[in-house]
């Protein structure tokens, strides 16, 4: 195999490998870094839970002695400044690392290059740009953080053959088959936040928690869009919300804005109705519009945020353009007259969109468009 084949193939490992603590790591990026030596994998790190020790540091204390000579494949730009431990990039050199191998450079302002410097300087061989586009998709989150201060957003909506989202009154209509959910938890659980409007939460009661075996500790941070604050203390939401984080956003983030003055007495309601949701073990914030809302977020460290429903709050964030990605599950399911239209089918994804990738889950399609 060429010297190019070969990055690429381990470069691809780091990227898989960083995917493990995705949405484990905010702020801090999920990295991936493998050390090779002789065509044989020696080290393997992956950013701890929580952000610290990075992967680099991780991956070195892997391989060892075996490091020296070796080659470090990394997906982020390894870092030059000093936080709870040594810059990584001075590690790389310490250790006696021959060649570095990154994807993407770090855009954070105390990195930024400075970390390929110090490789450089330190006598290493640096190649950068690999793999370059997946690496950025698997830090898509940290990336868009750092840029625009907000979080990388994910529409996901599930739409049947006749372009329904869902059936108007109570109840659950599944649209789409065990296999699709399965994959939509593993979404979940690689996000930092999970959002949906007030309507969803009222009709449906989700918990909106993560439920596969082995993952039941990745649940995202759950937020509900809820002007009023109509969330019911006994919703399951706020019933979990001791375990796993809810945050309730109140203020017109989401529908026809802002309605005004509030009387006094709706004033004390409103008032009353925040205490009774804090004392749940609920954190209220209130936001007016979605750029404020998704500023609100990013500055309590969440970098991804999933937007699971309904039509009103995927419309809302589509016309104020603030989606990256949107998965658009096709299902088998027909739903008839009473359905509620989605807000997008195939035929209507805004052009600014493009089509990223397309799988099957059982008798589902999956389509996934980045936004170019
Ligand atoms: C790396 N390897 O695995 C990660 C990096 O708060 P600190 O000190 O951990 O620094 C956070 C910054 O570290 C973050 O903004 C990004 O620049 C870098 N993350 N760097 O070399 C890693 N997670
Ligand atoms: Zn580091």
């Amino acid at each position: 195999m060429s010297g190019a084949a070969d990055d690429a193939r381990f470069m691809a490992e780091a990227i898989e490998l960083s995917l493990r603590h995705l949405g484990q790591t905010s702020t801090n990026p999920s990295v991936g870094c493998l050390i090779v030596k002789d065509g044989e994998i020696v080290g393997r790190g992956v950013t701890a839970k929580g952000g610290r020790p990075h992967a680099e540091t991780e991956a070195l204390a892997d391989a060892g002695e075996k490091a020296r000579g070796a080659t470090a494949y990394v997906t982020l730009e390894p870092c030059s400044h000093h936080g709870k431990t040594p810059p990584c990039a001075n590690a790389l050199v310490q250790a006696g690392i021959a060649r570095v191998v990154v994807a993407v450079t770090d855009p954070d302002p105390r990195v930024s290059g400075r970390g390929l410097r110090i490789l450089q300087d330190g006598g290493i061989t640096v190649s950068s740009g690999v793999l370059e586009a997946e690496a950025r998709r698997a830090l898509a989150g940290y990336l868009t953080r750092q840029t625009k201060g907000r979080p990388h957003v994910i529409l996901k909506l599930a739409v049947s053959t006749d372009g329904m989202i869902g059936r108007k009154g109570d109840g659950q209509v599944a649209i789409t088959g065990p296999m699709a959910r399965h994959q939509v938890q593993l979404l979940r659980a690689r996000t930092d936040a999970i959002l949906v409007g007030i309507g969803t939460a009222l009709a449906d009661d989700p918990e909106l928690t993560v439920r596969l075996e082995g993952l039941e500790d990745r649940s995202p941070v759950r937020i509900v869009l809820d002007r009023d604050l109509v969330l019911p203390l006994d919703s399951k939401l706020v019933r979990t919300a001791r375990t796993v984080p809810l945050i309730v956003i109140c203020g017109a983030v989401s529908g026809d804005g802002f309605d005004g003055e509030r009387s006094g007495r709706a004033t004390d309601a409103l008032a009353a109705r925040r205490a009774a949701l804090e004392a749940c073990g609920v954190e209220i914030v209130g936001a007016s519009s979605v750029d404020d809302l998704l500023f609100a977020l990013a500055s309590r460290g969440i970098s991804s945020l999933l937007v699971e429903g309904g039509a009103r709050v995927a419309k809302d964030f589509l016309a104020a353009d603030l989606v990256d990605e949107i998965q658009l599950y096709q299902g088998a399911t027909t739903v008839g007259a009473d359905g509620i239209a989605s807000p997008l089918t195939p035929q209507t994804v805004p052009a600014r969109f493009r089509l990223l990738l397309s799988s099957r889950f059982g008798p589902d399609r999956l389509d996934v468009f980045e936004r170019a």
